[in-house]
């Protein structure tokens, strides 16, 4: 069981990456515990019902207008749901439910226009008490669910489908209410979802009987979410300036580019860091060396919410890709696990992926290995002082090390790397980081 949430890398990667970079938000001082409510620093934010009863889910949301930041020190008007009466945030919160439950969400519409929400890939869907339908103005259809005008409030209800990872989005006006921040993800849990105390699965490996392997499970404290995103920021000017009628989509071109809602370098920044206080979700993956401070791999979960495939790469390993659209992968009548190893984690528009992360010190595991030759290396500012990557040693004399404690980096970005940018400035956009501490911890 990894424990390496103390301490935000204020002295880390973050701040030589961002001071290469442009004019950025400020970073915390060291040691700063920037999570509220007790909230990991990394790592998903669930917002849970607002009942205990057991076997049923219910949340508030409340559709309306903000603002989120850009890194460049730009601020774009979005729409997004929020948690109840809560304050702005985008993305829409991360609903995590189990199994079997009697979900009930009431949506209500702070915006000046209809709004639904369309929970994708989830069968049974209620409204108000009436099944999920169509609304046709005129002949064309206007919404892909019954919506709700402007200062009213409607309530899905469905019974939580198959284990996995759902997007939320709204399915009214999709191609302009999409673009405007409508989205959000909704984790369904299996019913042995804590399998044990430190051990989790996406899919419930009981009820996929793979004959005792366990091969949908993670670390209790290795969830994550990448949500996708983009924005053009002169439809939102438009809107936000009552000029929707000027919107023509024909021109449109993408500026931003997020993941969780923020552009790098903002992704790597803490869960509800103070200074992006309407972007609470951060999207660095903070993780240890299996065997070595971690046992059980890590688990991301991505949603494509923009227009576009997003090819997402993560650098220096592959992840293992167990299911696509909340469908394990698997063959049933070995039954065996029909995992797949992706550099490329290609994610299409509206679809979900569920991909577990392993960092495996190479060196370490395979000792008959020989260590690089000296005239292969070079030290660097993030240099560990060792090799055996995932551990620490002496630094070099006079060195300048950049990292705090032997933890090093790896980029994860869009592979489209026009959408790794910020208005057009490389090295931002879908882009954050991997963490991956020593042994010893940070
Ligand atoms: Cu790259």
């Amino acid at each position: 069981m990894s424990k390496i949430r103390s301490k935000w890398m204020a002295t880390g990667a973050g701040v030589a990456l961002v001071a290469a970079l442009s004019a950025v938000a400020p970073l915390p001082g060291a040691g700063t515990t920037a999570a509220a409510d007790n909230h990991p620093e990394s790592g998903v934010i669930c917002t849970e019902s607002t009942t205990s009863t057991l076997g049923t889910a219910s949340f508030a949301l409340s559709a309306k207008d903000g603002t989120i930041l850009t890194p460049d020190g730009n601020t774009v008007y979005m729409w997004s749901y929020s948690a109840g009466a809560g304050s702005f945030q985008y993305p829409g919160p991360t609903l995590c439910v189990t199994q079997g439950d009697e979900v009930t969400v009431t949506l209500r519409n702070r915006l000046s226009v209809p709004t639904s929400i369309l929970f994708e890939g989830v069968e049974g869907v209620s409204a108000d008490g009436a099944p999920a339908s169509v609304e046709t103005v005129g002949g064309l259809v206007s919404s892909l669910i019954q919506p709700v005008s402007t200062g009213r409030s409607i309530t899905y209800t469905f019974i939580a489908p198959d284990p996995g990872t759902y997007l939320y989005q709204s399915g009214t006006d999709p191609l302009l209410q999409r673009e405007m921040g409508l989205h959000g993800a909704l984790i369904v849990r299996p019913g042995d979802f804590a399998l044990t105390a430190t051990e989790r699965t996406v899919y419930g490996d009981d009820s996929l009987d793979f004959g005792g392997n366990s091969s949908t499970s993670f670390d209790q404290d290795q969830e994550y979410v990448h949500l996708f995103s983009q924005v053009d920021p002169s439809i939102h000017l438009l809107v936000e300036t009552g000029q929707g009628d000027k919107i023509d989509f024909s021109q449109y071109r993408p500026r931003y580019f997020m993941i969780n809602g923020r552009s790098f370098p903002d992704t790597i920044a803490p869960n509800e860091a103070p200074w992006l206080p309407n972007q609470p979700y951060g999207a660095m993956v903070h993780l240890q060396a299996i065997g070595q401070g971690q046992e059980l791999p890590s688990v991301i979960r991505y949603l494509n919410a923009g227009p576009t495939a997003v090819p997402f790469h993560p650098h220096s390993n592959s992840e293992e890709v167990i299911g696509i659209d909340a469908r394990p992968l698997v063959e049933t009548a070995t039954p065996m696990v029909a995992s797949i190893d992706r550099f490329a984690i290609d994610v299409q528009p509206g679809q979900t992926i569920d991909a577990r992360f392993s960092w495996t010190n190479t060196f370490a595991s395979t000792p008959q290995q020989p260590v690089p030759d000296a005239r292969n290396l070079q030290d660097g500012g993030f240099w560990s002082g060792d090799v055996l990557l995932g551990q620490s040693g002496t630094k070099p004399t006079g060195g300048d090390a950049f990292n705090i404690c032997g933890e090093y980096y790896h980029v994860a970005h869009n592979h489209a790397l026009y959408a790794a940018t910020n208005y057009g400035a490389a090295m931002g956009g879908q882009l954050t980081l991997v963490r991956v501490d020593p042994v010893s911890g940070c």
